[in-house]
Order: C-alpha cells, then structure tokens, then sequence
C-alpha cells in the first residue's frame, strides 16, 4: 500500500532547530509561500522561492523555500498560492532529540541470542532466538558456538564486515560526540558507567569474537541459515540449522581492525574486554600477514543468504593497520600503514565492501605522531573529496550528495555516510564549513525528498510503514519496529514488486513503502549506524 500523496512541498516532518538554515522543497516554478503557524492560523511569514530547476534524480522542477528568519519555537507549515501545503513541524531546539535515541536502540531490537523483554522492547518483545551452534560449512563434524550479536537486517543472518561497519560508525559517532550518549537508553546492561552506546555495540563485539576461528585465527565471513525464512517468521521460529561459511580476508580485515579500535575505546571502561579486543586483534593480522594473496569471498552453492562478496581486501588490511598503529603504537603496524597506503584503491569509502575511508580517518584523527607527508596527502584527499560531495550537494534540487546513478540498493546508507565525511572532513580541517550541508542529508533522511516520505520508522508525520524486516512483519503488532532505517530508492529494480512497479521511475523516486521490495525498503544495521553518527553533531 503506497501512502497518501503529499502535495508538492517537502520538508523535514521533524523539523528545525532555532538557529539553523531552514528550507524546503516546492514542486513546480514557485513564486509567494507561507509559512503558518499552528497555535494562531496566521501567517508568520511570506516570502518568494528561489528560481525553479530540474532536478535529474527526481525528474521534477523544484524550488526552494528559505525561512530560516523564523526562530520562535512552535508548529509551521508551508503553503503556496497554488494549493500546495507541507505537513506539520517544529522548529525548536530538542526536534531531534527523540530520533538519536531511538536511532541507537534500534540496534537493541536488532539483537540476536536473548530475550527482549517488554521492559526494555515493549510491544516488540520476542522470545530468544538462534541459539543452537552452526556447523561449519564444509566439515559437518566441527561447530562454532557464536550465538549473540545483532541480526544484519530484514533476515536474521549475521555478516562479519556489516557488523564492522556499523560498530566503527557507533565507536567514531562516540569518540567525536561523546556528549550526544550522555543519557540512558535504558539498556538491560545499563550501568550509570559505561555509556549505552557501548553497552549495545560490546553486544555484538563479543558475537563477532565468537566468530574468530580458534584453530587459525581467521574469521568466518557470516553465520546464516542455508536460505531465507520466510517473510513473517519470527526470529525465535527460525529454527534452520545455522552454518559459519568459510574464513574471508575482508571479514578478518575489518574484524582485525574493529578489534583494534575497540580495545581503545573500552579501555576505560573495562580493561579486561579492552586486552581481548586487542589479542583478537593481533591474531586476526598475524592471519592476513601469513595470507598475503586470498581470493574474494563467495557464497558456497548450498548458501543463498547474503553473500556481502568482495574481490578486495587491501582497504580492510589498510584500516586494520592504521587501529592496531593508533592503538599500540607499534612501528611495524605504522610501517604496513605506509606500505598500504601506497597502493591503489579508495581511501575515503565508508561502506560495508570499501572500508578504506575507516583507515584514513584514524591516521587522521590519531594522537599519535604519523608520517607528514603521507598524512597530508590523505588529508588533502579527504577535503577533495569532501568539496566534491559539497558541489554536488548545492547543485542538487533535494540539497543530497548523490548523483541520480548514485541510487543504488542501499542509497539511504550513501547519503548519510557522505554526511559523515562531510562532519569529518570538517573535524580534520578544524573549519565548520559543511555541517548545514551534512544537515541537509537528514532533513532528505526524514522527508525531504520527491516522495515526501520519512525513511525512519515510527519518525515524522509519513513515516515508512511496511519494511521489509521479518520481525516488523510477524509480530502481529501494527506498528514497525521503531527507529529502522529504510534502504531508500534503488535505480536497480531488484525485486519483483520493484519490476512490476517501479520500472521507469526517476531514481529517487524507485522506492515503495511495501514489505514485497526488500530492494528498496529493507533495513539493516549499516544503514542506522551512519545515522547515529551525522545526528549525534546535531543533539
Ligand atoms: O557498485 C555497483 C555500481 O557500480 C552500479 O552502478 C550499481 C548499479 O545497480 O550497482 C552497484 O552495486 C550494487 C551493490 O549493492 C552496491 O553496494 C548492486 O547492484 C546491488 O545488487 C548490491 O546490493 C547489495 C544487496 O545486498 C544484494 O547483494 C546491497 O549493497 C547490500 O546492502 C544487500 O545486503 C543485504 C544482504 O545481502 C542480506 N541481508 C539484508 C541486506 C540488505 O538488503
Ligand atoms: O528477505 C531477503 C532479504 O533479507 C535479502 O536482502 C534479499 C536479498 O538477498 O533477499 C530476501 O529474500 C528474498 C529472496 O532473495 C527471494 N525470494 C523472496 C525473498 C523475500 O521474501
Ligand atoms: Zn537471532
């Protein structure tokens, strides 16, 4: 079921802090709006869009309305003299202050291997689940007992270089604005100690150490069933036997990394988890030295669950090699470093495949003292690529980073982590140059967009209301789970629903609210990270 159509103005349903920039999109040529406020039904303020252009995401002719004079806290819309008015918002300071929460205790609902009790999951409590040891693949004699962690997505299969990447975004969203988990979540781990935000990624730190093969220290790519459930079974009905597939450089690179990092951050808090993190550490490296040469990951034929593949392991060896420097110090990880950093791949991707852009911002942001030059070309690398993301941005009739080929499977994931580096690049150049430009990505995120939709569960006036997420399906509650990122538009028609609906569509418009379009509206734990990240600037 498609929702009802907004009409012709998209703004964040959220809304806007005082003293930020505030616009919207309008549909159309433009010309005199106005902005209403709720309490007195009188127009606070009139004003002329800026001129009309093409947007080619979208397809459509869209203006911008600018009232960012308006700073009195309060209820608005928007309306033209052609009819068309937005839906309600807020302008106040807290407009975001119940989402970062929630965007981070999705990662809670996401859980694998215990119960979640009402207290803590309310009406989305389940029964635990996946708890019998998977089989590894290839030798059905042997068992690797890993339950825990977060499911990865709409299914319940658990990807190792997923995982990483949404606990390097949550650790980095921590070590940069540490203020933002502040407050309980609460979690059943709260402790008034440690911060939530590391309560809820140790979660899954201590699956993914389960994962590190005890005999070679490598680590399996993923533990999934041999296929998918079906669409509503819940997690604790998922009874299929479990299997680890094979050990991956790119899932023992990212592990390696991940671990490195972690043994940093926790270090602390709990010194005794921190000094495992780091011995995972070392022999997942010590793995990838004595396997210089591994070809890509793919799904063994029995297994048709995510297969996460990746011809390309050097940016995992890369970021791995920048933590453990960052946190031990030790020359022959800097000299690694170096030797990586040479080649030719990446360096400023965030993504669950390219991980590169992981390693260059630890050099960056490490207090330990790195090699000039080499420092100074990345950092030059990353501004680059920062200003390029920028101009794309102010050309852009949403005010997005991505180009229209851009809207691929996952496209929600790529504006926000271009968000992200937007804030970090930013960070490394002490300047403040891109933060409204990184807001823009969220007001995109929460319906500012041609479809007027927001794409976070239980947030804004339209917010996605079917994903695609077994749980959300087969709980019989009406409400998804709250807080879930969806995927957003994807160009690719990748689902059948998507090819007997979507083909043709302008790119950013390929989405469908429906639980049928796993390519367009799944959710997964990598697209919630970067959020968390690009919010915890603006809380
Ligand atoms: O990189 C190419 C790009 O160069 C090209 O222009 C574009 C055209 O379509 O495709 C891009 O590749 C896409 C790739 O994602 C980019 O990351 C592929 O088409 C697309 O098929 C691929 O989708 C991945 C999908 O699994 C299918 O493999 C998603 O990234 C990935 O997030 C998704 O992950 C699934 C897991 O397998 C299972 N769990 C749920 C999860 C989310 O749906
Ligand atoms: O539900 C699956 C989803 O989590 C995956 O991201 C997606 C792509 O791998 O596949 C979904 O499963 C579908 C399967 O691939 C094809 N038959 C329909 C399944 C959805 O119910
Ligand atoms: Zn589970």
């Amino acid at each position: 079921m498609e929702q009802e159509k907004r009409n012709g103005i998209a703004v964040n349903q959220l809304g806007f802090r005082r003293m930020d920039r505030k616009t919207a999109v309008i549909e159309g040529e433009g010309g005199t709006f106005r902005l209403i406020s709720k309490t007195t039904g009188e127009s606070v303020l009139e004003g002329k869009t800026g001129t009309a252009a093409e947007d080619r995401s979208s397809g459509k002719k869209v203006c911008r309305a600018d009232f960012s004079g308006v700073q009195q806290d309060g209820t608005y819309k928007l309306e033209t003299d052609e009819g068309q008015v937005s839906d309600w918002f807020t302008i106040g300071d807290e407009v975001y202050g119940a989402a970062h929460p929630a965007l981070l205790k999705a990662f809670y609902y996401f859980r694998c291997g215990m119960e979640l009790e009402e207290t803590y999951a309310g009406v989305w409590k389940h029964a635990a689940c996946h708890l019998t040891p998977a089989i590894v693949y290839g030798d059905e004699t042997r068992h690797v007992d890993a339950w825990g962690g977060w499911h990865d997505a709409g299914d319940y299969g658990k990807y190792v270089g997923p995982g990483a990447k949404a606990v390097a975004d949550l650790l980095l969203a921590y070590e940069c604005y540490p203020n933002a988990f502040a407050r309980a979540l609460p979690l059943p781990e709260t402790d008034g100690a440690m911060p939530d935000v590391l309560h809820e990624c140790r979660y899954e730190l201590e699956w993914m150490q389960r994962m590190q093969d005890a005999e070679s220290g490598g680590v399996f790519h993923k533990l999934t069933t041999l296929r998918f459930p079906a669409a509503d079974t819940m997690p604790e009905d998922d009874t299929d036997e479990l299997y680890v597939s094979p050990v991956s450089a790119t899932a023992t690179g990212c592990f390696a990394a991940i671990m490195a990092m972690s043994a940093r951050v926790y270090a602390g808090f709990d010194a005794a988890f921190a000094a495992g993190c780091k011995a995972a550490s070392e022999r997942a490296w010590d793995w990838l030295e004595q396997h210089p040469e591994v070809p890509g990951f793919r799904n063994p034929p029995e297994i048709v669950t995510g297969e996460y593949g990746d011809k390309v392991d050097t940016d995992e060896r890369y970021w791995a090699a920048a933590e453990l420097y960052r946190t031990t110090g030790e020359e022959r990880y800097h000299e690694a470093f170096l030797q990586l950093a040479e080649r030719e791949f990446d360096k400023y991707e965030l993504g669950w495949a390219d991980m590169g852009g992981y390693g260059t911002i630890s050099y960056l942001l490490s207090e330990r003292r790195g090699d000039l030059a080499v420092a100074e070309r990345l950092r030059a690398g990353l501004l680059e690529r920062a200003e390029r993301l920028a101009a794309v941005s102010r050309k852009d009739g949403y005010g997005v980073s991505l180009q229209p080929e851009e809207y691929i499977w996952g496209s929600n994931m790529l504006v926000l982590n271009h968000a992200m580096l937007l804030l970090i690049a930013d960070r490394v150049a002490g300047t403040d140059a891109y933060a409204e430009l990184a807001l823009n990505h969220i007001h995109y995120l929460f319906g500012m967009n041609v479809l007027g939709i927001s794409y976070v569960t239980g947030f804004g006036s339209r917010p996605v209301k079917h994903p695609h997420h077994r749980p959300s399906e087969g709980d019989g509650v009406d409400d998804p789970v709250p807080g879930l990122v969806s995927g957003g538009p994807n160009l690719g028609i990748q689902d059948d629903y998507a090819r007997e609906h979507l083909a043709g569509r302008a790119p950013a418009a390929s989405f469908a609210d429906v639980m049928e379009s796993y390519s367009t509206n799944e959710v997964t734990i990598y697209w919630n990270s970067p959020v968390v990240f690009v919010l915890s600037h603006f809380v």
